[in-house]
């Protein structure tokens, strides 16, 4: 169990090159702390010595490394904590298995402690937070033979389709276009900044056929992630909680033990790095890479009906790609600005304060004014919405979508402009 236990943690012996703390900055943190990290790592990686204390040691560490992190805000904490916090989740992670090692949960709770270490930490040591994890969830795998397509639990309602009478009508479609070439795209919408709904470009992703709640918690039910609690981001009683996938599943997906409906939201998270087996039943569309960026930031948004993402633009282009249920989208041009009331410059200036569905006419009168186009995406709909461009969405059902945010290239394709 010793020599599995260090292939899955990627312990490797005598070599202390894959574990340096040189990628700690001594001017930030002190050569105390870093004396201190030098400890944790030795008492961690020599299996001679007290488990108990190479425990005691990291747990030590990770809690003084969550405080610096809680301390102020959290943009302004230098990227050396979230190393340090990174890095002590794997100590204890090698070191809780060295105390725990024939415990029937010991994979489990290894995956949950590097997890929140990846998520509050971001990786160190060339991904060894999402090597370890990998690892072990094949082991766990392995070991019970989980995975499996195999149907939801009976008392999971099976995914429906939209009934036609809870479509909105839409009046003023935006264009469709089907698999166009990727010059056109780049021509005709790209370049002049002009929103599509691409048909038919993500035939070829798996996720299409493969996605459901229970097939996403087999694959990473047991991670944890931030989920934003409340109809709406700019709602007074809107927050956020930390909770494993699973748990989101039951209570906000299922609606299970949740009597009052409430509505809650895994936006905007990079879960693909955070469980990078997602991405093997996906891909960036071509047009992204044609464009000029070979590396667009990709973020799940994954939640029950009835999610709002209020009307708001971002910088970057984006790809929004619908992988399960449906979700109705309207869209306002840069140009529509001055009808769309934005909140004051702040940290909600790219957010209309109009309840887009519910105006408040005599509060936002020009709203009225403002002319958009409507959607209702469908799976295997890709929608392109350029920087700046406003945007509301609703999910009518049970949702899954991929977006991808991509730059301009910044030579050749677009320098022309
Ligand atoms: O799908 C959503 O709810 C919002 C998506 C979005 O705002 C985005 O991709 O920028």
């Amino acid at each position: 169990m010793l020599a599995t236990g260090k292939k899955i943690l990627c312990v490797r012996d005598g070599d202390a090159t894959d574990y340096a703390l040189d990628i700690l900055d001594p001017k930030v943190l002190g050569r105390t702390v870093i004396a201190q990290c030098q400890k944790t790592l030795d008492a961690t990686l020599d299996f001679s010595t007290s488990s108990n204390i190479a425990l005691e040691d990291s747990e030590a560490l990770l809690l003084y490394a969550w405080q610096e992190l809680n301390t102020g805000k959290w943009a302004s904490v230098d990227g050396n904590w979230h190393k340090v916090y990174a890095a002590a989740s794997w100590m204890k992670a090698v070191s809780y298995f060295r105390c725990n090692m024939d415990s029937p949960t010991v994979w489990s709770d290894i995956v949950k402690l590097c997890d929140m270490g990846h998520l509050m930490g971001g990786d160190v040591w060339n991904g060894i937070l999402i090597r370890t994890i990998s690892n072990a969830e094949e082991f766990i795998q392995s070991q019970t033979k989980q995975i499996s397509d195999s149907t939801p639990e009976s008392s999971v309602a099976p995914l429906k389709r939209l009934k036609a009478s809870l479509r909105p009508s839409i009046q003023y479609l935006i264009p469709e276009v089907c698999q166009p070439y990727l010059s056109d795209f780049q021509d005709l919408h790209f370049r002049q900044k002009r929103s599509v709904v691409l048909k038919h470009c993500m035939d070829d992703w798996p996720a299409l056929e493969k996605w459901s709640p229970e097939y996403i918690r087999q694959l990473c039910g047991s991670r944890t992630v931030p989920v934003e609690i409340g109809r709406r981001y700019t709602d007074d009683d809107w927050t956020q909680e930390l909770m494993t996938i699973g748990a989101f599943i039951d209570k906000y997906i299922y609606m299970k033990d949740n009597p009052e409906h409430k509505i809650a939201y895994l936006a905007q998270h990079d879960l693909f790095s955070q469980a990078p087996v997602l991405k093997e039943d996906i891909a960036p569309p071509d047009y992204i890479a044609f464009c000029g960026d070979d590396d667009p930031d990709m973020n799940a948004w994954f939640g029950p009906e009835g999610t709002v993402s209020p009307l708001h633009y971002d910088p970057k282009h984006n790809f929004l790609c619908q992988v399960m249920g449906e979700k109705y989208v309207r869209l306002y041009s840069e140009s529509q600005t001055e009808f769309l009331y934005p909140h004051a410059p702040g940290m909600l200036n790219n957010t209309s304060q109009v309840d887009v569905e519910n105006p408040d006419l005599s509060q936002f009168p020009a709203f009225e004014k403002a002319s958009f186009y409507e959607y209702i995406l469908e799976p295997g709909d890709i929608l392109y919405i350029p920087p700046r461009e406003w945007h509301f969405i609703r999910s009518l059902s049970i949702s899954f979508s991929v977006s991808f945010w991509f730059n301009e290239s910044k030579s050749g394709s677009t320098s022309n402009l």
